[in-house]
């Protein structure tokens, strides 16, 4: 299998840390692609043109990192990231759509601060979008007991959002307002699977 990558997307890192998780890093290819330059080997898998895309061995492809974290999870036979059934599954799942919502939220923040012309910034979209990760971010800290102790795609998902963050510097510092979280991701982001993938810089 070939995964198309990029060291700064999210997304990529989320299907990496899984990848370390269980085990399946070393039986995949690697490729970086930068998919804002639609290049023409990544448009043949995704028309799209993004970051994560799959190709398996027969040929075909797979995109949008849920669906490559699910196919992959499917391919291992240590303990599995999403749960198959019962209130775990859903949770997982849940978090893992929360956890991507926020990195869409702090994707177009970075695209309206740093790529959009200043004279066009549009203030209100920023302000939307930054209390929509806030809100997702409290909502993580009032249920942080739901967190502790997981080691699965939803907990995976939620440490790279907030890695991105980091990054990026979406809404500024979140530690202040979500202690507990912050001590969950100091843990978390010392796992071997999450210092292995760390954006540069
Ligand atoms: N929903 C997608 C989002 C992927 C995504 O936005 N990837 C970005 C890199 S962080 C990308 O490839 N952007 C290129 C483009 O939009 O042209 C997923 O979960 O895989």
């Amino acid at each position: 299998m070939l995964l198309r990558h990029s060291h700064t997307s999210p997304y990529v890192r989320k299907v990496t840390v899984l990848l370390h998780e269980t085990g399946l890093f070393d039986q995949i290819d690697i490729e970086t692609v930068d998919g804002w330059s639609e290049p023409e080997s990544l448009i043949a898998d995704n028309p799209l043109s993004m970051v994560p895309t799959l190709v398996l061995d027969d040929g075909q492809s797979l995109f949008d990192s849920p669906v490559i974290c699910e196919y992959l999870d499917r391919c291992h036979v240590a303990r599995r990231m999403i749960p198959p059934t019962g209130e775990m599954h859903w949770r997982v799942l849940r978090d893992q759509a929360l956890a991507d919502g926020i990195l869409d939220s702090a994707v177009l923040i970075f695209m309206e601060l740093h790529r959009r012309p200043e004279t066009l910034r549009w203030d209100w979209w920023l302000e939307l979008k930054r209390r929509a990760i806030q809100r997702a971010l409290d909502g993580c800290e009032r249920n942080i007991a739901e967190l502790l102790d997981r080691v699965d795609l939803g907990a995976i998902s939620i440490a790279v959002a907030l890695g991105y963050l980091d990054l990026r510097g979406a809404i500024g510092e979140w530690r202040a307002t979500c202690p507990a979280l912050a001590e969950w991701y100091e843990v978390f982001r010392q796992r071997p699977s999450m210092v292995a993938t760390a954006p540069p810089g």
